[in-house]
């Protein structure tokens, strides 16, 4: 019996052929529209398996033996014999197996580590790209956990040729995930009838028309919804917008056993934005990563201060949001909190006066303090 995948991948490799056929000019436009949204179509089949369960979705990391722990979650991932292993232990003081044979295993291992007062996941994901490499078979749990990361570190050799980066780009591409990018503005309200309609709320010079968006809703059979570009988008992000279920993920590319290249190779990486190079070896470049690292997390920190004492500096509460209210930080420490919430006392860069009462509207900064005062009943 053919597998069901193999016959999914032979056609997309089909479809992937014929574009590359395809001259790119104003009359292939359309045509090639049509392609992109069919391979996308396959492709999500792929991800998604037989029985639907979704490997792209955020929850498909579900049920794997690793549980999210910590305030944030940084995946690892490149070619074999780069170096994860040895940075994770590096990193982590986790210790996962530095063997010397190139196809490893198709699971992922943990470490934590803590910076700033936030605790951070590491996960080196081999599975990622190592059983791709291998074939078939790359765990379709890997993908679904790759996807929840907060960031991924694209770990590269800095002795290997510089392909690897686009192969490992594609791949994750290929899994649902969008690298340093923002989700399209793009608005979709699908109805009952009336066609579809198209605006352009900001004039589209990347690909996209009414033609084109049309003949990529049919390929979905979407048949009547108004679409609203309220950003200069291409055809692939279009197809992204209609497929849902994309994970909009910070990538850093961490170029590793830089002890190994000369110094006029080394003065070249260091001017290339997004890159870190480091030796995981011999530790070189750790303290720079994690800046770098810290920096793309959006993490703040807010200390906590009982009534009466010293604010915990030990073990701030980390917010993800860029502008999280003090009702998103006591949703934070516990969700009942809000109940009995009365105003709060805040002091540092957010307060216009040390300190300052303030309601649960209020926006935080970070490393402010904040004492919570409840209602008495
Ligand atoms: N020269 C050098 N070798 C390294 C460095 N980091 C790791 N290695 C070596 O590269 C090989 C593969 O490392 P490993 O961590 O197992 O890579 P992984 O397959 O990506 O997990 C091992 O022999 C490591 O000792 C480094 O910074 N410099
Ligand atoms: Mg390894």
């Amino acid at each position: 019996m053919p597998d069901e995948s193999s016959t999914i991948e032979a056609k997309i490799a089909t479809l992937e052929a014929e574009m590359a056929r395809t001259q790119k000019n104003k009359a292939t436009n359309y045509h090639l529209g049509t392609l992109k949204a069919k391979i996308a179509k396959l492709k999500s089949e792929l991800l998604n398996g037989p029985g639907g369960k979704s490997a792209g979705s955020k929850d498909a990391g579900r049920g794997f033996e690793v549980t999210k722990s910590g305030d944030t979650r940084i995946g690892l991932v490149g070619f074999p014999s780069v170096g994860k292993s040895t940075l994770l232990t590096s990193l982590t003081g986790t210790r996962s197996e530095a063997a010397a044979y190139e196809f490893t295993t198709l699971t992922c291992i943990p470490g934590t580590m803590k910076y700033k007062g936030a605790r951070i996941q590491v996960l080196d994901l081999p599975g990622i790209i190592e059983g791709a490499a291998g074939g078939r078979g790359r765990g379709r749990q890997v993908i679904g956990t790759a996807r929840t990361c907060n960031l991924i570190l694209i770990v590269l050799d800095a002795g290997k040729p510089v392909t690897h980066k686009k192969i490992i780009e594609a791949e994750l591409f290929g899994f649902g995930i969008r690298i340093n990018q923002t989700p399209p503005n793009v608005k979709i309200v699908i109805k009952t009838s009336g066609g579809v309609g198209y605006q352009e709320a900001v004039p589209q010079t990347r690909g996209m028309n009414a033609d084109v968006a049309r003949l990529i809703c049919k390929e979905y059979k979407i048949s009547c919804a108004e679409l609203i570009l309220r950003e200069d988008i291409t055809s692939d992000q279009f197809i992204d917008v209609i497929e849902g279920n994309r994970s909009y993920i910070p990538v850093l590319y961490v170029m590793n056993k830089i002890d190994a290249i000369t110094i006029e190779e080394l003065d070249i990486l260091d001017q290339m934005p997004n890159y870190v190079p480091i030796s995981s070896q011999h530790k070189w470049g750790l303290d720079e990563l994690m800046e770098e690292i810290w920096e793309r997390c959006n993490m703040i920190r807010i200390y906590t201060k009982p009534q009466g004492q010293t604010p915990d500096y030990d073990e701030p509460v980390i917010l993800h949001d860029k502008n999280p209210s003090i009702e998103e930080f006591c949703n934070r420490l516990h969700r009942g909190i809000m109940e009995t919430f009365n105003y709060a006392w805040v002091w540092g860069k957010s307060a216009k006066h040390q300190p300052q009462r303030c309601g649960k509207e209020h926006i935080l900064e970070d490393e402010d303090i904040v004492q919570i005062v409840k209602r008495v009943a």
